[in-house]
């Protein structure tokens, strides 16, 4: 279905003598011996081989007309598995996978053997990497700059219904894809002291950090494949390495100590990706691992400017970093430090420039999920950049207080440096030129609460960027049924770029047959899951059932907690009340808690305590089953999103910045249960409300109790016989074998403050559900219809839409034509 490739063509036969040739001379082994993972390499190997042309050409094409470059400063690039779409989008995946088929193999088992590159917790990191796949896709120059973590995302496995974390060893067999590049290898330093000296040649003071300790930054390249152009972008991940070898000959004492320290801060600096999302944990090396990979890229970024211009001046005419969330803020001081000391510019030139290639994105409105450093830390740790720190903060008070004389409030909450802490996002929206949300509703809400005071200050820099996600991998890899259905209906496929084309779905959802085909690949993806559950949790569950999916990481505010608490109170009504109407039902969780967060491990508990009892029971388990799926992740979320017929998105409103699984869930036939949260707001918006379950409080009533202290979870309590018995359930050892402790957290912080309003919208939630129920049960006409309309309506949700808003307010690059 995809079209074969451009510029040469692809080579069937030669395919195939190189992936044989690999398995010879990289394994020493032939097509019998290999093993599977050997196999899937000597592929990988073999599409890198392509990759490699287009990649070299690329590069060449953007120094030839030194076109305008955005980096991406990311902690997270959620990548996952490379093969399967490398080759969509290089246009051979179909003849790739008869190549295999010729050898025997299958290309999906294959692919299979590949490991997630999972750099990344959620959201933010996948955003990342759809970012990514869509600045390739729109011939648009571009860097993904970030860590090559050793560990990634931890792998969950689940014991006893408890979460146990299992280290992710990623680069096990190697990365087939990546390239070190040795060359471009700089140089980070960490703590010491700052001495100054006068420089009478200068005419003014040096600033040197001294008595300090270095790590070695390395890159690595993954290419990026655009689709169906030629383009191959990078992201550069970078490792650490220690400066010197350990040097055994030495009896200095302080070379010694210097050479072990030194050994280990590389070794420590890169080894895991910290698993928490929408949290912050003020770890010192987590902001070794900040400073890190941003001077690494921004001296490397800065000494390329420098090979083919002689006036830094120039730089924001040919570079814009975007920075993805507050991790990678410590960009601004180390611009500064880069163009102050190394460049020799004056402060407010190197501030000019700054100010000019600089823009932030805001991914969350969560008070705890904000950067604070102690400035002790900040300090000792990056002294020289912390001097500038404090030079950026005189100034920036300096201009509150011209605006706002005698406002001592508005320092109190713009100012960087406060009460002994770093503000990592004062200081973006202080330096950025840009500050955007990441769909409206969150854009509006920082304007007008979060970010008030900036909004007031400066209003000209905010502006919203409503997230997507990219059908290369959503669709069409991730559903290639739908995907074929789609463009044999449409008689075209160039949806594939320009994914507004789906709008030529809708009349398909007034004909019969038409919804017909549609549900009959929603059945068969639902085959596809539930032989991926059978053969991971060993439970049987049927593809007939409404596939009533919640995949997401765990949070509080994401409500889990809300949707098993409905489940206990379905399974106690149909206890009491076996005639009732009720369509069978598969409820589907998948979630990883962040390892120290213990709420969140007691809500996998509770949940999987829950499907234990409902799932043994005969009194109801041909109507219901709760199914947690083990280690969620992005190669498993592409086969739950094909095959989900509900869409949990029920997130306290005002919570959830945007959403993007909501995206994934819509493209693919799924229809919405949710708050008006997020990009909910514009999914609705896109759908119609008639094409969608909404439920629950506005942001506005939320934010309404919430400066007003709350509500009393026990009025409702005291008052709704139901909701009273579901939680009593939780301390009366019903799900525990009697043990009454296990959820007394759970239950405890339900009645106490319940601050994300689960009981205050209980009822609502199981009214919308009933709702689901009875239509996917009674009219599946209007269900179908419902979920056609849903993927017919989903165009806006594409990253390229995205990169595109992007490109026209923030980085202003220019196409640059490969083939
Ligand atoms: C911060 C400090 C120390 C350690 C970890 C962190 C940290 C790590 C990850 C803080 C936040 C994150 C991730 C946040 C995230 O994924 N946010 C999500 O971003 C998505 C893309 O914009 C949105 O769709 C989601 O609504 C938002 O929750």
């Amino acid at each position: 279905m995809t079209e074969t490739r451009p510029a040469g063509g692809f080579d069937k036969e030669e395919f195939k003598r190189v992936v044989l040739s690999n398995i010879k001379y990289i394994f020493r082994k032939t097509r019998e011996t290999a093993s599977p993972q050997e196999l899937f390499q000597a592929v990988a190997f073999a599409a890198k081989d392509i990759i490699i042309d287009d990649w070299m050409a690329t590069h060449r094409k953007y120094e030839e007309t030194d076109a305008k470059t955005v980096y991406y400063l990311s902690m997270e690039f959620l990548m996952g598995r490379a093969l399967g779409n490398n080759l969509i989008n290089l246009c051979c995946y179909k003849e790739v996978a008869e190549v295999c088929a010729e050898l025997g193999l299958n290309l999906n088992t294959l692919e299979d053997q590949e490991p997630d590159a999972a750099l990344g917790n959620g959201g933010l990191g996948r955003l990342a990497a759809c970012f990514a796949e869509s600045l390739a896709t729109l011939n648009y120059p571009a860097y993904g700059c970030g860590i090559r973590y050793k560990y990634g995302m931890f792998r969950q496995e689940i014991v006893n219904g408890e979460q146990v974390e299992k280290p992710d060893e990623w680069l096990k067999y190697g990365n087939p894809f990546e390239v070190r590049r040795p060359e471009y290898v700089q140089e980070i330093r960490f703590g010491g002291y700052v001495r100054i000296e006068y420089d009478a040649k200068l005419g003014r003071n040096r600033y040197i950090q001294d008595g300090y300790q270095s790590v070695l930054a390395v890159p690595y390249d993954l290419p990026v494949v655009g689709y169906n152009n030629g383009v191959v972008n990078s992201l550069r991940i970078w490792d650490a390495e220690p400066v010197v070898q350990f040097n055994l000959d030495s009896f200095d004492k302080g070379d010694y100590r210097t050479a072990v320290e030194q050994e280990n801060l590389a070794k420590n600096i890169v080894e895991v990706l910290y698993p928490n999302d929408n949290h912050y944990s003020g770890k010192e090396l987590r902001l070794k691992q900040q400073y890190f990979f941003v001077s690494a890229s921004l001296q490397q970024v800065i000494s390329k400017f420098k090979k083919t211009h002689d006036d830094i001046r120039l730089l924001p005419e040919k570079v814009v970093f975007q920075l993805n969330d507050t991790h990678p803020t410590v960009a601004v001081p180390e611009l500064m430090r880069i163009l102050l000391d190394q460049e020799g510019l004056e402060w407010d030139d190197a501030w000019d420039i700054t100010t000019r290639c600089v823009a932030y994105t805001n991914h969350t409105i969560m008070a705890e999920a904000l950067e604070k450093w102690p400035v002790d830390l900040f300090m000792r740790l990056l002294p020289r950049v912390y001097q500038i720190v404090d030079e950026i903060n005189r100034r920036f008070n300096a201009q509150i207080e011209a605006r706002y004389p005698d406002q001592d409030r508005k320092i109190r909450s713009m100012a960087i440096l406060y009460d002994g802490q770093v503000r990592m996002a004062n200081m973006a929206i202080a330096a950025g030129f840009s500050v955007n949300g990441v769909a409206r509703l969150h854009t509006e809400i920082l304007k007008h609460r979060e970010l008030k005071d900036f909004y007031e200050m400066m209003p000209e820099k905010f502006n919203n960027k409503t997230n997507g996600i990219t059908q290369r991998r959503f669709l069409l890899h991730a559903n290639p049924l739908l995907a074929e259905w789609v463009t044999s209906k449409l008689g075209t496929d160039e949806w594939i770029t320009n994914l507004s084309l789906l709008k030529g779905l809708v009349p398909l959802a007034d004909d019969s047959r038409a919804r017909k085909e549609f549900y009959e690949i929603k059945r068969q993806n639902k085959l596809r899951l539930a032989a991926y559950i059978k053969e991971h949790n060993g439970i049987d569950v049927d593809p007939d059932s409404i596939f009533d999916v919640q995949v997401k990481r765990l949070h509080e505010y994401k409500r889990q907690l809300l949707n098993i608490m409905h489940i206990m109170y379905l399974y106690n009504q149909l206890k009491a009340n076996p005639q009732m109407y009720f369509y069978p039902t598969t409820f589907i969780f998948g979630a990883k808690a962040a390892a120290g967060y213990k709420t969140a491990k007691q809500t996998i508990k509770l949940i999987n305590s829950v499907a234990d009892m409902i799932n043994n029971d005969p009194a109801v388990n041909q109507k219901m089953k709760v199914v947690f799926i083990e280690n969620y992740c992005v190669s498993n979320a592409e086969i739950i999103f094909a095959a989900s017929d509900v869409s949990e998105q029920i997130s306290t409103a005002s919570k959830e910045a945007s959403g993007t699984g909501n995206m994934k869930f819509m493209l693919n036939g799924a229809v919405t249960l949710g708050t008006m949260d997020g990009a909910n707001v514009e999914i609705v918006e896109e759908v119609g409300a008639d094409n969608a379950f909404i439920f629950g409080m506005s942001s506005d009533e939320v934010m309404g109790y919430e400066a007003n202290g709350g509500y009393d979870p026990r009025e409702i309590y005291n008052n709704d016989p139901d909701i009273h018995r579901v939680l009593d359930q939780m301390v009366d050892g019903t799900y525990t074998g009697g043990n009454t402790e296990t959820f007394r957290e759970l239950f405890n912080s339900l009645l106490d403050k319940d601050v994300y309003f689960n009981l205050k919208d209980f009822r609502s939630y199981a009214e919308a559900r009933a709702r689901v129920n009875e239509t996917y049960g009674k009219d599946s006409k209007k269900w179908s219809r419902m979920a056609l309309l849903n993927v017919a309506c989903s165009g806006k949700f594409s990253s390229d839409r995205t990169i595109e808003e992007y490109v026209r307010d923030i980085w202003h690059l220019e196409k640059v034509q490969i083939v």
